[in-house]
């Protein structure tokens, strides 16, 4: 078996929905809190919902790669464009210690360590990710209560 760290994000549709779907499908080890994020890349579009999960898996990452966009397409996600607004994305961040550059896979995923949404979630986590967080500014990352995680839960106090 392996562990893997998967980013989820959803801004269309019920996206508390989409992540409690794949959530549901993933079973994972364990589930950081749901965060409200602004969009990062692509601006014009709704605020996104994010989370980290870590699993323990039998797939390989090229098999864990397929599964999760099964799931993506379960919840009728659409590829109009690059970073166009999405009912699911499912990424693979981590991979055990593999490393993959591959034009379809790259392990540890290549945006990691520049965006708060993936690093927020993680950190909650692996606190050895905290730090890179801290780099970071200017990206809006909102924790939410995490049995209530939906657009209008209450920020949890830090
Ligand atoms: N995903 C992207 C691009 N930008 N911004 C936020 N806040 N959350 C995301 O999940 C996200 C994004 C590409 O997958
Ligand atoms: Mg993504
Ligand atoms: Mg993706």
């Amino acid at each position: 078996m392996n562990s893997a760290y998967l980013g989820l994000g959803s801004n269309l549709g019920d996206r508390a929905a989409h992540l409690h779907f794949a959530l549901e499908a993933l079973q994972p080890r364990r589930v950081s809190p749901f965060y409200e994020t602004a969009p990062v890349g692509f601006l014009d579009q709704d605020a996104f919902l994010n989370c980290v999960c870590e699993i323990e898996t039998a797939l390989s990452p090229w098999a864990l790669l397929r599964e999760l966009h099964r799931l993506e397409n379960l919840r009728e996600r659409q590829r109009p464009f690059p970073n166009a607004p999405r009912t699911l994305d499912l990424d693979i961040l981590l991979y055990s210690n593999t490393v993959i550059r591959s034009p379809r896979l790259t392990i540890p995923h290549p945006r990691l360590a520049e965006r708060a949404f993936v690093l927020a979630p993680l950190a909650d986590l692996v606190p050895a990710y905290r730090p890179l967080l801290d780099r970071l500014s200017g990206q809006q990352v909102q924790r939410l209560d995490a049995t209530a995680a939906g657009p209008f839960a209450p920020p949890s106090p830090r």
